[in-house]
């Protein structure tokens, strides 16, 4: 039987989690589904969780020598998640020739600049770049910015005076084509210190250039330059480059080997791959720019994130067990696909827009669930795992014990006892004891606090704790400090009253200690050991016995 949707979701890496404040149950049933969904072939699934495990499931893990799920704090998607990386970078050095190459070879309409550490100090889009080169101006005509190492790769030349400097200069283009004396009365005018000459084998506009001190002199074509000239170019500080190129070429060249340096725009949107989604969507719609820059967490660059990167599909989707309310699913769970539930508690479910697969039975914890599906596909879970799914219902149905309980966890518990050889009650109490009562929770707010729940009366906002335990003794002997701690969790949650139950697992009975609403000595029906302490036989289930009586009593006041 093939469960999964086929497709798309195949390649995709499938979290199978349970709720906020994970119990035994969520997390036992996340780990049992995952290698079920293995063993059926689908490799990219793995088991996760939304909180860290309490004392209970951590033992139950050490003790089967199972790893701890991968702790899941939020699944929002992030910008990593959607980003393209390698992205094409250039460097500000680049001159403008090479630049177009790389708009031309990748189709690409924005390109990021990078220091030398990767890190991004700018963007150059080709809009922009086109738009300041191509449309001409006064000095455009014959102004080339550009270093002389830039100028001389680009014409492939070779210096026979001067050398590669790297500043920008802004200079101005002749080309020495006609006789000297029109040459000469044509950059008359010009500061020489800012002329570029371009002249082919033209011994009497070298000389004249030379003579005037321009700045670079270029001679194309490859022809030679007689000593005595280079003798005094160097004397006139005038740097000569001899090119391979003609010189229509050279002074297309030349234009073009401006380096990207004058063209980065230095303000541009940037964001970290860690951040949301819904942080770049707002970016995006908010600073008008086609593409956000997002980096990595050491600044260097990560991708180049665009309108198109929040159409990509999130790579992970959601199987989610022991919950299927939203509010009580890990944070961002509302962004990502959900493709399964497998559940046993009330349906809160929002409406999906794929046909998935749900499966909640009214049992006693999902491990049952799950445990069934094994039975029912005819896959014998490795022993590890049939123990996990045995401890996973015996703690949710506090070893059979719980009203929750029913013929199917029976029936399925048994089978399980085949697989692993484990009696349940041994197994049971062993779950129970090793990590029951106060001190495994550090402190009494902490053991309070674990498993707290609050509810509503009318307008009689309550809440209510429960700890397990083997005995009472260690109770009696924390009572006063779990009264100050109730007290305490009343006031800050505001609440009318605030209780702790104790359930001691052997004898099904449970102490009810209570803060507030002491009125309720008078309705509670149940015997009162003590000012704010009540003692409740055959009562083990908040859900079922505790809460369903406290609301028909505080109604009843
Ligand atoms: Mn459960």
């Amino acid at each position: 039987m093939n469960f999964m949707p086929s497709g798309v979701i195949m390649h995709k890496h499938i979290y199978v989690i349970g709720h906020r404040n994970p119990d035994t149950d969520s997390i036992a049933s996340a780990i049992a589904y995952a290698e079920l969904k293995k063993k059926q072939g689908y490799g990219t699934v793995r088991a996760a969780m939304a909180g860290e495990p309490n004392p209970q499931t951590r033992y139950i893990l050490q003790r089967l020598g199972l790893e701890t799920p991968l702790f899941l704090a939020d699944v929002h998607p992030r910008v990593r998640d959607v980003l393209k990386r390698q992205p094409v970078t250039a460097a500000s050095s680049m001159p403008l020739k090479e630049v177009l190459e790389l708009f031309h070879r990748h189709t690409i309409r924005v390109l990021p600049v990078v220091d030398s550490a990767n890190a991004p100090i700018g963007v150059v889009s080709l809009l922009k770049l086109s738009e300041k080169y191509l449309v001409a101006g006064t000095d455009r005509k014959r102004g080339v910015d550009t270093s002389q190492r830039s100028l001389a790769e680009c014409l492939e030349g070779t210096f026979l005076t001067g050398e590669a400097t790297e500043d920008v200069e802004h200079l101005h283009l002749f080309i020495g084509a006609m006789v000297e004396g029109s040459f000469s009365s044509r950059i008359e005018g010009y500061d020489p210190s800012t002329l570029l000459v371009m002249t082919g084998d033209r011994p009497s506009i070298q000389t004249a250039a030379i003579q005037k001190g321009v700045r670079i002199l270029v001679v194309s074509g490859g022809f030679p330059v007689a000593d005595s000239l280079l003798a005094k170019a160097r004397a006139a500080g005038t740097t000569v480059i001899s090119t391979p190129h003609d010189t229509a070429t050279a002074a297309w060249l030349a234009r073009l080997s401006t380096p990207l340096s004058c063209f980065v725009d230095p303000r541009f949107e940037k964001i970290g791959v860690g951040e949301s989604l819904e942080h770049l969507r707002l970016k995006l719609l908010h600073s008008g720019e086609p593409a956000v820059i997002a980096v990595e967490e050491d600044g260097s660059i990560a991708g180049i994130a665009t309108k198109s990167s929040l159409l990509t599909p999130i790579p992970y989707a959601l199987i989610l067990v022991d919950h299927n309310e939203l509010a009580q699913a890990v944070p961002g769970a509302e962004s990502v696909e959900i493709i399964e539930v497998i559940d046993h508690h009330k349906l809160g479910n929002p409406p999906t827009n794929q046909p998935i697969t749900f499966m909640a039975a009214p049992v006693g914890s999902t491990c049952t669930v799950v445990a069934t599906l094994y039975r029912e596909r005819g896959i014998e879970p490795e022993q590890r795992i049939a123990a996990l799914l045995l401890a996973g219902i015996l703690s949710d149905t506090v070893i059979l014990k719980s009203p929750t309980t029913t013929g199917r966890d029976r029936e399925i518990v048994a089978w399980l006892e085949d697989v692993t050889g484990l009696d349940h009650a041994t197994f049971g109490r062993e779950i129970f004891s090793s990590c029951s009562g106060f001190s495994a929770y550090g402190t009494p707010e902490k053991a309070v606090r674990a498993d707290f729940k609050q509810f509503n009366a009318a307008d009689t906002l309550f809440g209510v704790g429960q700890v397990e335990v083997v005995g009472f003794d260690e109770f009696y002997e924390l009572k006063e400090e779990l009264r100050e701690a109730l007290k305490r969790i009343k006031e800050q949650d505001r609440l009318a009253l605030a209780g702790l139950m104790v359930t001691d697992i052997y004898t099904e009975t449970s102490l009810f200690l209570v803060e507030g609403k002491n009125e309720l000595a008078h309705v509670m029906g149940y015997t009162q050991l003590e000012p704010h302490l009540y003692e409740l036989k055959g009562v083990m289930s908040r859900k079922k016995q505790m809460v369903p009586h406290l609301l028909k009593v505080l109604g009843a006041l």
